[in-house]
């Protein structure tokens, strides 16, 4: 069976950061739909420049869009020991999506890890990242100010249909790097 894994927060919870301890330490293969989408935005695709205006404008990109973008990917690694799923699902649809597409494939998700970070640390995280990563959508604190915006609206849900399967578990992600991965790998039980 695969361990497979959701990593849930709002932006600057530390998704990206703790997906790196997780495949490092138990070889699953990381799928970040933030990742992926810049990667298609870098080589100028269509996709990249539907997706790229939103991003910039704090906005979620429409899930027909994620959705396919992690169907392949899953196609692409059929003998993966798991998945790290970092910033997916980010809409009630795409979890939908996600379990149909697992339960296609014979599989499930394991737990759904929510990172809890007070807003005005998010927001300094952010600030300190947009200095050296070039990220357009880090740079300006009303941008920051809209994703957290569409998180709540939007992602926020999403805990409660993992909770009524009995698979969210809330870990404290503030503290140093280490400290929260420690809650996380208790949390998941692995
Ligand atoms: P993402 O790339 O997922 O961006 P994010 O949420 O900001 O990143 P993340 O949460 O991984 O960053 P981290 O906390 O690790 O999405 C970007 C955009 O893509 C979205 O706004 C949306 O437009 C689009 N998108 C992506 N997925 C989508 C989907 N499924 N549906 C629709 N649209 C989608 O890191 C933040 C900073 O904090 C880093 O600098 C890090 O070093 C620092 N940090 C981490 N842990 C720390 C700690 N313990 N203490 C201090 N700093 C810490």
């Amino acid at each position: 069976m695969m361990m497979n894994i959701v990593l849930f927060g709002p932006p600057g919870a530390g998704k990206g950061t703790q997906s790196q301890n997780l495949i490092r330490d138990l070889g699953l293969v990381h799928l970040s739909t933030g990742d992926l989408l810049r990667a298609q935005i870098a080589a100028g695709t269509p996709l990249g420049l539907e997706a790229q205006g939103l991003m910039n404008a704090g906005l979620l990109v429409p899930d027909h869009v994620v959705i396919g973008m992690i169907r392949h990917r899953l196609e692409e690694c059929p003998d993966a020991a798991g998945f790290i799923f970092d910033g997916f699902p980010r809409t009630l649809a795409q979890a939908e999506a996600l379990d149909a597409l697992l339960e296609g494939l014979g599989q499930s998700i394991r737990c759904m890890i929510s990172m809890v970070v007070p807003q005005p640390e998010l927001v300094q995280r952010l600030l300190l990242r947009g200095k050296d990563s070039g990220r357009a959508d880090d740079q300006n604190e009303a941008i920051i100010a809209q994703r957290i915006q569409e998180y709540q609206a939007k992602t926020a849900p999403v805990a409660q249909y993992y909770a009524q399967q009995n698979k969210w578990k809330e870990v404290d992600g503030t503290g140093s790097i280490q400290e929260i991965y420690s809650r996380i790998r208790e949390a998941a039980g692995c």
